[in-house]
């Protein structure tokens, strides 16, 4: 219907923009929607049920047995938090590649043994993101060398800070072939209370704070969300352990590159 008045097209305009995270449904889902976030319009896209109840408890019986590894990290805000990790990320490892690159090693056969074999959910995150932006999909690479395709991770928290992996000098070879990033959670297991992921409409960290437009998005079991990683974000304060499966992926122009 076209606006019959100004003030009708202003809210039109607005409603067209609103900062939200929109839920999909993975079977039919909602192409307006995902066109909407793929162009920044969006603050991001839901998909509950992305596991079932039981993929989640195979998957963390699957965690138990390997055994998270407790280490205190650089947090990209000039603090440290104490993180959890199964596999190695690499902004952990930025200032030795050799490390990164020994332990992805190493846990892309854990991970392929003893999680994807029960559960083989990371097919199913490239080929969401890959119907999203109607684009192929590959894990990224570094002179032949397959980056991590995704981590295990206890996050509690997170101050305000944005990832973006051309900005950060790393020497990746692909760094420079990426126009925008992205960063997905399947949440495992959940806290009492806290843990949202806030995601504000600004990209600057220095600049977001309370009173800047954002968008809370609760973690809730088997859910998989997707944001914009170069939109300032953050994790509040959780009072529970907050489990997740992550990663990045990033949009070259021949197809979408996964990495952690
Ligand atoms: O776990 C989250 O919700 C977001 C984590 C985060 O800040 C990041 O991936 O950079």
């Amino acid at each position: 219907m076209a606006p019959s008045s100004p003030h009708d097209s202003g809210e039109m305009m607005a409603e067209e923009k609103k900062w939200l995270v929109e839920d999909i449904h993975r079977a039919a889902p909602d192409l307006t929607a995902i066109k909407k976030f793929s162009t920044g319009d969006r603050a991001g896209l839901r998909f509950k049920n992305f596991l079932q109840e039981y993929q989640t408890d195979l998957i963390l019986h699957a965690i138990s047995k390997i055994g998270i590894e407790y280490y205190n990290g650089d947090d990209k805000a000039g603090g440290v938090v104490r993180k959890g990790k199964l596999g190695p990320n690499f902004f952990r490892f930025k200032d030795d590649h050799g490390e990164y690159f020994r332990r992805a090693r190493i846990f892309e056969k854990i991970f392929e043994e003893r999680i994807l074999t029960l559960v083989n959910f990371f097919p199913r995150v490239q080929e969401v993101a890959s119907k999203a932006f109607a684009l192929g999909h590959g894990v990224a690479e570094h002179q032949h060398r397959r980056m991590m395709n995704f981590t295990v991770r206890v996050l509690p928290e997170a101050p305000i800070h944005r990832d973006w992996m051309p900005g950060e000098n790393t020497g990746l070879s692909f760094a420079p072939h990426l126009s925008d990033q992205f960063a997905w959670n399947i949440y495992l297991k959940t806290p009492e209370s806290g843990g949202q992921t806030r995601i504000y409409k600004e990209q600057d960290p220095a600049l977001a704070n309370e009173r800047s437009e954002y968008v809370d998005v609760a973690p809730r079991v088997g859910e998989l969300i997707i944001f914009r990683s170069t939109q300032a974000h953050a994790v509040l304060p959780s009072n529970g352990e907050r489990l997740t499966l992550s990663g990045f992926f990033g949009i070259t122009p021949e197809k979408l590159l996964f990495w952690v």
